[in-house]
Formats: structure tokens, C-alpha cells, sequence
């Protein structure tokens, strides 16, 4: 019988991943999507004749309990959200009700269509924030979270439901406590992508400047490719369980703008990047670093990828896309 996956946030970098992935596992992949004026599938342009795509909100419980008794699937990978921390500021409300009411209403379709199925639900090292009274700066699942966004408060109550369904309902569900994980396919308002877009504008003669915030924050920044293997090895364990994925190594926005403008030629960052305030945000995670070694321990996972690989993959990318004319 042909196992049957449900992706939401099918548009994004990481639902694109994740469904290249379970297409050659051999699933039927559901993307799900928000109605819009666009027909367009993001990222997952690609996957068009390959996929099947539902239009669907995770704020409409009856449609996404009716997808659930329509295909029943096997798994079911929660990736949708508000998934910007900055405008997550500015819009509260709006990322609340994406990005915990939503997953809320993933859990309950789920329950009340009676069926069985593997969940999957999209965590993030944002609710670690500040690690201020932890005193860790290693990261693991029991470090003390400390969320420093709408982002990462709505995230964490997210996290939480799917452990209190796990725990009271016996249902199987994981929570992967992702760290940034970049690409090529990432989108343009985030910074790393913002970064070799720019450069490669810059190296074409079509952009001056860079205009970014807070050039010492340091992430733990990953290829999104080695990320969704991972959230697919959860769901193939045994058991249930919550698990970081990240690199441990953190390297600051002004590294990444080093190493990316080495790369393209042009010599130093400083001659292009200046500072714009509004990049700012009212509270700032200043450094995150994880560690995976229980990912690593219990399914073998590990990132592929080094730092200076993702960073010099993303500019040669946006070189080739630039060049052509087809950048976003
Ligand atoms: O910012 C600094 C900014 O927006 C990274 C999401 O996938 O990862 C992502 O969240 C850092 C921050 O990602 C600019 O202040 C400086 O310290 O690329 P970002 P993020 O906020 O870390 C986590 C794990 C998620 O879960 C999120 O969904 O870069 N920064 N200058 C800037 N950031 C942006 N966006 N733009 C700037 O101009």
C-alpha cells in the first residue's frame, strides 16, 4: 500500500525539501495551501505534476479534519507558520493564531478524525531565546527556553500542546527543535538569503548597498536539506520524541557577509554594508548554539553540510539566478 504524507507550509524551503525527499521515499505527497491570488508553489514550483496540492488553512479545523479522513495519512508534518521573528513583532496576533492556534487545530483534526498517524511539528531554537537563566550556551531538549519574540512565544506553546496530546492522548507525536537551516530555496526577507542575493545584484551591477541590522547576532546556521532527513528519521523511530537539530558551531551575520563577499570577489563587506536600524528588533536573541548529539545517539543523524559550503552554495546560487533574470 502506498504511504500517504501531508506537508503544510508546502510553498516554503523546507516543505520543498521535505516532499523532494518523501516522492523518492516513494509517499503521495498532500501539500497543503493557503488560497491566494497566486497559483504559484514557492519553492515547490518544481514539484508541481508530483504533488497533490489541497487548498487549506490551519485556522479552519473542519477542512483540515476532512483532509484528514479523506487521505489518511500515514504522516503528517506541520510546517506551516508566521515564520519571520521580525514580523512577528509587528503583527502579534496574526503569528499567535498561525503559529500556535493553528498547530492546535493540526492536533485536534487529527484526534477527532479517529485516524492514526506520525506528527511532526515544526520547533525552533527561537524559544530558547535569551539563555539568560540557564547559563548554558550549549543548547540541548532540557535547556530552559526563554522565548524573546511573538515568534518564539507562540512557538513554544505549540511545542508544548504537542507534548500535552503526546502525553494525554497517546498520540505520536515529535517536536524537532530546529536551529536556522539555510538554502538556496530560502526566502529573501531572511538573512543569510538577503545577504547572497544582494551580492550577487551587486556583482551584476544592479544594487550599491546592503542596508542590515544587527551584524553580531550569532546563529547556528545549518543546510535545510540535512534538516528535513531529520524530521523524517523522527518520525521513523520507534518512539515519540522531541529532538534538536542543529551544527553546533555559531558564526555572526558579519562572518557570513565576510565569507560570502570573499566569495563573489568583491573584496570587503565593509564596503557595502551599512546599517539600518529599522533591522533591529525590540528584544534580540544574541546567540544560539545547539547541540544534536541526542538525534545523533538515537538515529544517527548529522549535518552534512559545513558553514562555509552553505554560505558559498547560497552565493554561487543567487549568481546564477541573477544572471538569468529569475531572481524573487
Ligand atoms: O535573522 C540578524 C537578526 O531573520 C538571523 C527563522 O527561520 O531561524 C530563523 O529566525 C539574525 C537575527 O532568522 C538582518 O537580527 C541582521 O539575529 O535570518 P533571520 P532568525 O530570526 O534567526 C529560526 C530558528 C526560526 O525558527 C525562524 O522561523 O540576523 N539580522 N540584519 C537580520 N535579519 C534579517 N532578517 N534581516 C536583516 O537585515
Amino acid at each position: 500500500m502506498k504511504k500517504v504524507a501531508i506537508v503544510t507550509g508546502i510553498t516554503g524551503q523546507d516543505g520543498s525539501f521535505l516532499s523532494d525527499l518523501l516522492l523518492e521515499k516513494g509517499f503521495d505527497v498532500y501539500g497543503l495551501k493557503r488560497r491566494s491570488s497566486s497559483h504559484s508553489l514557492g519553492c515547490s514550483a518544481h514539484l508541481e505534476n508530483d504533488i497533490e496540492v489541497v487548498e487549506g488553512d490551519l485556522l479552519d479545523l473542519p477542512s483540515l479534519e476532512n483532509l484528514c479522513k479523506k487521505v489518511r495519512p500515514h504522516m503528517f508534518f506541520n510546517l506551516a507558520a508566521q515564520s519571520h521573528v521580525r514580523t512577528s513583532f509587528d503583527q502579534p496576533a496574526n503569528t499567535l493564531q498561525i503559529n500556535a492556534l493553528g498547530v492546535l487545530h493540526c492536533l485536534e483534526a487529527i484526534k477527532q478524525s479517529g485516524i492514526f498517524t506520525k506528527f511532526y511539528q515544526a520547533s525552533t531554537s527561537e524559544m530558547f531565546g535569551g539563555v539568560l537563566h540557564s547559563g548554558d550556551n550549549i543548547l540541548n531538549e532540557d535547556s530552559l527556553f526563554h522565548p524573546r519574540s511573538p515568534y518564539g512565544c507562540a512557538k513554544l506553546y505549540a511545542h508544548w500542546i504537542t507534548v500535552n496530546y503526546r502525553e494525554s492522548y497517546n498520540m505520536f507525536n515529535c517536536c524537532g527543535i530546529l536551529f536556522n537551516h539555510e538554502s538556496p530555496r530560502r526566502g529573501p526577507n531572511f538573512v543569510t538569503r538577503k545577504i547572497s542575493l544582494a551580492i550577487a545584484k551587486i556583482k551584476l551591477g544592479l544594487q550599491e548597498k546592503l542596508f542590515l541590522g544587527n551584524l553580531d547576532a550569532k546563529r547556528d546556521w545549518g543546510h535545510a536539506q540535512d534538516y528535513v532527513k531529520g524530521m523524517y528519521q523522527m518520525l521513523n523511530h520507534n518512539d515519540p520524541d522531541d529532538y534538536v537539530l542543529s551544527t553546533g558551531e555559531a558564526h555572526s551575520v558579519r562572518e557570513f557577509c565576510k565569507l560570502a563577499f570573499d566569495h563573489a570577489g568583491l573584496g570587503s563587506y565593509e564596503d557595502y554594508v551599512q546599517i539600518n536600524p529599522a533591522f533591529y528588533r525590540p528584544a534580540e536573541v544574541h546567540v544560539l548554539l545547539g547541540d544534536s548529539s541526542k538525534a545523533n545517539k538515537t538515529f544517527g543523524w548529522e549535518h552534512t553540510m559545513s558553514f562555509e559550503d552553505l554560505v558559498k552554495d547560497m552565493v554561487d546560487s543567487d549568481m546564477k539566478l541573477v544572471s538569468k533574470g529569475k531572481e524573487e
